[in-house]
């Protein structure tokens, strides 16, 4: 039964078409996260509906795709009892052979601040031994990224907020991430001295709700207040890792949002996926829900050469299988990720956009009185509904002249 079912899988994967060979989808800068091809599907009212996968499956698959860059968090790999203690190394090092094997390469780590209990508080509790704790582990995560030849370090700060108000000072919290920041800043110095490598880029990443009711540190734009807040000792070595859905969710354009990002300097990772407006953090794969506005994200992107990771940081659904989960879903993902950026060089490079760009910054002329420079621009203007329009012919290929029988 299954069988036929996966052979009916596959069948109409290949009659899909469009899919992209390793070897071409290894051109981009695209990491794959350990947990979001080992998330099971479990949620506040949902049981898993898929079987545990380890790293050295996820690293094999990975491969065979030709998703050339792998993240994790510290325990998505390590047993929260075996952090920090000599049994640590003994999985880094079984890692690296897995990595190595494979070719793929580590991009990224992170550490866990939500999940176990001692984050019931978040990193930044009052408690000052949980603080230390959580200092240690971030310091450690940056050891471990060093090992295994990570460029970047993640931290989303989780609980750092809370369900009910009054019980914490908010501004006394922030001062308390911000010696966690430097914790693992401080550890990354020393380690890239001693290892004779670069240091890690760390990334700032925020979720404006879930899993707290309030959340301190909400949006990107809070973490690059956060940055420049003189809270950081070395704030050159911290920028932001903007999640495309977390943007939405609060109801931002995640495209002005990168811009900001970008002009602060601090655009380093993106995470990339997909959802909905103001709903929680259903971080459904890239392009299914709005594959327009990732058109026009990825245009900006190219645009200002953004040369960082695109981190698939997505979960496949509970209705697809663990055999789905890296048949169908990660590289359909990674192709429709591909066509994407493909079809936002074309449009860099279309005529048209260009002409109506070039002549809306030429301006209408006109001299000084208002009423005049808006009727010397009137008919220009329609060239803002004409580039949307032709964007939408970009994205469904009818520049290329796909046409539609009446
Ligand atoms: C968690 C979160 C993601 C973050 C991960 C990095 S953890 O899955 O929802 O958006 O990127 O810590
Ligand atoms: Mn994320
Ligand atoms: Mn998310």
């Amino acid at each position: 039964m299954s069988e036929t079912q996966r052979a009916l899988i596959d069948r109409l994967t290949a009659a899909c078409g469009g899919s992209y060979s390793p070897e071409v989808r290894r051109r981009y800068f695209i990491s794959g996260p350990q947990w979001a091809a080992a998330y099971q599907g479990q949620a506040l009212f949902h049981a898993p509906t898929r079987d545990p996968v380890s790293y050295q499956e996820v690293i094999r698959q990975y491969a065979r795709i030709g998703i050339p860059c792998w993240a994790t968090h510290d325990t998505d790999v390590i047993p929260t009892e075996t952090l920090l203690t000599d049994a640590q190394w003994e999985i880094v090092a079984d890692i690296k052979k897995n990595l190595d094997q494979h070719g793929l390469r580590c991009s990224m780590v992170t550490t866990e601040t939500f999940y176990h209990p001692v984050w019931a508080a978040s990193a930044a509790a009052e408690a000052p031994e949980v603080r230390e704790y959580a200092a240690r582990r971030l310091a450690n995560t940056v050891e471990i990224g060093h090992q295994l030849g990570a460029q970047f370090a993640v931290y989303w700060p989780g609980t750092l907020g809370y369900l009910v108000q009054g019980a914490i000072d908010e501004t006394q919290t922030i001062r308390w991430f911000a010696d966690g920041i430097n914790a693992a800043c401080e550890r990354d110095i020393e380690v890239a001295r001693q290892m004779g490598r670069s240091t890690l880029k760390h990334c700032l990443e925020a979720k404006p709700f879930e899993p707290q009711a309030e959340i301190i540190l909400p949006t990107t734009d809070a973490m690059l207040a956060f940055i420049a807040s003189g809270l950081l000792q070395h704030p050159e070595m911290v920028g932001v890792n903007p999640e495309y859905l977390h943007e939405l969710m609060w109801g931002a354009a995640p495209r002005a949002a990168l811009a900001r990002a970008l002009l602060a300097g601090k655009l380093w990772h993106f995470d990339i996926n997909d959802g909905y407006r103001l709903k929680h953090d259903v971080d459904i794969a890239v392009g299914l829900v709005n594959p327009l506005d990732w058109l026009n994200v990825l245009v900006l992107l190219r645009a200002h050469n953004y040369n960082g990771p695109f981190n698939l940081d997505y979960k496949p659904p509970r209705t697809t299988s663990n055999y789905g989960v890296f048949q169908v879903s990660f590289p359909t993902a990674v192709d429709r990720f591909i066509t994407l950026w493909e079809m936002a060089g074309e449009a860099l490079a279309d005529p048209v956009i260009h002409e109506a760009t070039e002549a809306l910054k030429r301006g209408g002329g006109g001299k000084g009185a208002a009423a005049e420079l808006a009727a010397a621009n009137r008919e220009l203007l329609t060239l803002h509904e004409l580039i949307a329009h032709r964007l939408f012919q970009i994205l469904v290929g009818q520049h290329r002249g796909r046409t539609y029988a009446p």
